[in-house]
């Protein structure tokens, strides 16, 4: 067994640190302050590949793999959480859906056109009533002619009022149980579509919000697989989309740990720095010692599927379990490290802190990690497909 990083793996990370102290760390409390979303930054991740790892060429990716794009969010994470959320807005909930389930045509249509930025993207599978419990989903894509008609409204979408094309779950036939739900390619621009922002605490610099779909008419081009593949597409996506999620979480905490070392060999009380107090080295140690084995279920999830091995949810909900947990102790660490300081924003910790929660809930609650385990060991539903 190798746990090293090999050359190539090391350089992306550089690269991806160095564009990250660059572009984002100076500016993004500011972004945060002002909830503005830096397309440019985003676009500029994109001219650099960072959406494009898992894709092949000839659809504009740089069929690299999920290690490095792991290893790329996590980095970008380390500076901003928020912009953590595009890799899935413009490739595993989006671009690598299309890639794994369209049709030529609707790779080549969609594809270069996220993963380039040039259109922003979502995925929209949550709603107002149905939150963990995906499958109580109302949406209707019902069929007519030769295409469906779409009503419904879908919630807490990332980039839902900015996206052009959004990938949508929704029953086209609701009598049918899980056999009924599809997923549809819909280019978010067409009449009958409308979106707003919704406030958050956190992750401010990547907007959220709702869909509202009132009788859209969708053409036959727009289903995403076969009719009834929502459920396996919804799935399998979320397993990708989920330890991105985690990536992000262990680039988050590593910046409330380097934030946390940085103030305790800066910051002297009673004579001598703070970091020398226990109490504080114990923060530090369980900090570190948690974020690396976060890391290491992340990039072994990850490295699994670089195996072909698309379908491990098991090992991505112990990487996004362990990392929802752990980014919230993280954050509340370096804020009992930095004490008023971390509650100013004179420090990047009030930002991290807030930033933090939203890992117990996306893509997934804690609990809905802990039951999708649970079920698992004790043998009444496999995780893994
Ligand atoms: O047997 P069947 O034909 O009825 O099918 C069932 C099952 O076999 C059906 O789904 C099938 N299935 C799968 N198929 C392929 C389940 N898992 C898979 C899979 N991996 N691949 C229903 O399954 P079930 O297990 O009976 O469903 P359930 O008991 O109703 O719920 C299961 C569960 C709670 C785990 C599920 O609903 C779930 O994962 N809920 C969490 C929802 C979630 O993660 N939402 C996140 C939304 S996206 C988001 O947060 C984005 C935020 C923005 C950002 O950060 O990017």
């Amino acid at each position: 067994m190798d746990f090293t990083l090999n050359e190539e793996l090391l350089a992306m990370k550089e690269a991806a640190r160095d564009f990250t102290q660059k572009e984002i760390v100076p500016n993004a409390d500011q972004w945060d302050e002002e909830h503005y979303y830096p397309i440019e930054v985003i676009r500029k991740m994109a001219d650099l590949g960072f959406f494009g790892c898992p894709i092949p060429e000839e659809y504009g990716g740089i069929n690299i793999g999920f290690l490095p794009q792991t290893i790329i969010t996590e980095e970008v994470s380390r500076g901003s959480s928020s912009l953590r959320v595009a890799f899935n807005t413009q490739c595993l909930g989006t671009a690598l859906s299309i890639l794994r389930h369209g049709t030529e045509e609707q790779k080549k249509k969609w594809i270069p056109d996220l993963i380039s930025a040039k259109k922003i993207g979502c995925f929209a599978i949550t709603e107002p009533d149905s939150g963990s419990d995906v499958m109580s989903m109302k949406a209707t894509a019902k069929p007519d002619g030769d295409g469906f008609i779409l009503n419904g409204s879908k919630t807490w979408i990332s980039s839902a009022a900015q996206a052009e094309v959004g990938i949508v779950y929704a029953y086209h036939d609701r009598d049918k149980g899980s056999k009924g739900l599809s997923a549809f390619v819909v280019d978010l621009r067409s009449d009958g579509v409308s979106a707003t922002d919704l406030d958050k605490l956190g992750t401010r610099s990547s907007p959220t919000g709702e869909i509202v779909f009132e009788d859209v008419r969708l053409p036959g081009d727009a289903l995403l697989g076969k009719l009834g593949d929502g459920v396996k597409i919804c799935f399998s996506s979320l397993n990708q989309t989920r330890l991105s999620c985690a990536a992000g979480g262990v680039g988050l905490s590593q910046a409330c740990l380097d934030t946390a070392v940085q103030y305790c060999n800066e910051r002297e009380q009673f004579g001598q720095q703070v970091g020398k107090f226990q109490m504080n080295q114990e923060l530090i140690a369980n900090m570190a010692t948690e974020i690396e084995a976060c890391r290491l279920l992340t990039y072994r999830a990850a490295w699994q599927k670089d195996q072909g091995q698309m379908g491990n949810v098991l090992e991505s909900c112990y990487a996004k379990f362990l990392v929802g947990e752990t980014v919230t102790r993280c954050a509340h660490s370096a804020m009992k490290i930095l004490g008023a300081y971390g509650y100013s924003t004179e420090y990047p910790v009030a930002r991290f802190y807030r930033d933090a929660v939203v890992y117990q809930i996306v893509e997934g609650t804690v609990n809905v990690q802990k039951m999708i385990i649970a079920q698992d060991q004790l043998g009444y539903r496999k995780a893994n497909r």
